[in-house]
């Protein structure tokens, strides 16, 4: 995993830190935008690709908040999967932002993967989705996955009529199959994949996962436990921000991070009684981020009010949400376009 790196995330300048590594002239390596609807699988297809949690999941939409990258390093390609918020009609400015996000990756991949939720029809999300993509300056390959297979039952042929609807949608769209709690599938999809990439050296070095700060991932894991622990909007009212991230040294990592919510009742929900549940949501991300650490961790969560912070863009952005930048053009590595014949 990453150490913590005090910079902004430069969009991908890290190309240019990589120089010509020894790699097989026929290498493949680029970006494979993931996106759909909220809660059909994105994150937990990237982590299953991955063999590793890179991204939270819940079964409560809207997981997601900002583009991450995940990086699968083959012997023959390099995959690197953004996970991004999922597309859906939002009521507020961070939904507003979070589709934006998930919009503003489109430029920069050289394919496409909708994830679908094969257990049911498309919906107005999904013909949003479908749009998005119909309308997209660039046109990559797409594959339009269908997901959640393990919940249809063996030999009906709802995944037959689910292939067509989702197509009709987006008939330039090869379908694959897919399971990712199953796993069934995902082999062939990453080798699909593999074959569109262009010829390319790896773009971030072989044993890079994420392009993630720990104690941005330290975060997510403690909103992922807010996600789980807790029901209807409160969740969606949430942020989180670790405002202390530092190692001591017995080898113990000290956490401290602010549970931001939108009102009073909602601090009192997360609190519990007698402070219940923020400890409940304390001890289960504790063992998430001492897992990713390796390491023992101290974590330290303070609940705040900061009122309407999920329509306030100055608050957005201070909270880690900022509007995606105006896509400038394309831009490759010289690195990347030596190699292409
Ligand atoms: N049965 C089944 N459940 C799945 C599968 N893939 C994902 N899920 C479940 O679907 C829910 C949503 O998964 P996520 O990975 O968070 O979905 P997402 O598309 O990233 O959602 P957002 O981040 O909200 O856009 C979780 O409860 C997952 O466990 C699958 O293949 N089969
Ligand atoms: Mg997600």
């Amino acid at each position: 995993m990453n150490e913590p790196e005090p910079a902004e995330m430069n969009e991908f300048d890290v190309h240019d830190a990589i120089g010509e590594s020894e790699h097989r002239a026929d290498y493949r390596a680029g970006f494979v935008a993931v996106v759909g609807r909220p809660n059909v699988g994105k994150s937990t297809l990237i982590n299953a690709l991955l063999g590793q949690k890179i991204s939270i999941v819940s079964p409560k939409p809207q997981t997601t908040r900002n583009r991450l990258l995940g990086i699968l390093t083959r012997e023959d390609a390099q995959l690197i999967f953004l996970d991004t918020p999922g597309i859906h009609l939002p009521l507020h400015k961070l939904g507003e932002v979070m589709v934006e996000t998930a919009a503003a990756t489109l430029p920069d991949a050289d394919a496409l993967l909708w994830v679908v939720d094969a257990t049911g029809a498309p919906n107005d999300e999904d013909r949003k989705v479908a749009g998005i993509i119909a309308q997209a300056r660039t046109r990559p390959p797409l594959i339009i996955a269908l997901n959640k297979l393990d919940r249809l039952s063996e030999g009906s042929d709802t995944a037959d009529r689910r292939r067509q609807e989702y197509s009709a949608l987006a008939p330039h769209g090869e379908v694959a199959l897919i399971s990712a709690v199953r796993g069934d599938g995902l082999p062939e999809l990453a080798d699909r994949l593999s074959s569109l990439m262009p010829l390319s050296p790896p773009l971030f070095p072989q044993d890079q996962v994420t392009d993630q700060q720990v104690r941005f991932m330290a975060g997510e894991l403690v909103r992922e436990q807010v996600l789980l622990h807790l029901r209807d909007e409160v969740p969606h009212a949430v942020a989180v921000l670790v405002d202390e991230f530092s190692e001591r040294a017995n080898g113990m990592t000290y956490i401290s991070a602010v549970v931001y919510v939108e009102r009073p009742t909602q601090k009192m929900i997360i609190l519990g009684k007698d402070g219940a549940m923020i400890k409940k949501i304390g001890q289960a991300a504790r063992h998430q981020i001492e897992e990713l650490l390796e390491t023992r961790v101290f974590l330290e969560l303070w609940v705040k009010v900061r009122p309407k912070w999920r329509t306030d863009e100055e608050e957005l952005r201070r909270l880690g949400y900022p509007m995606p930048k105006k896509k400038r053009p394309r831009r490759r590595s010289t690195a990347r376009n030596s190699s292409r014949a």
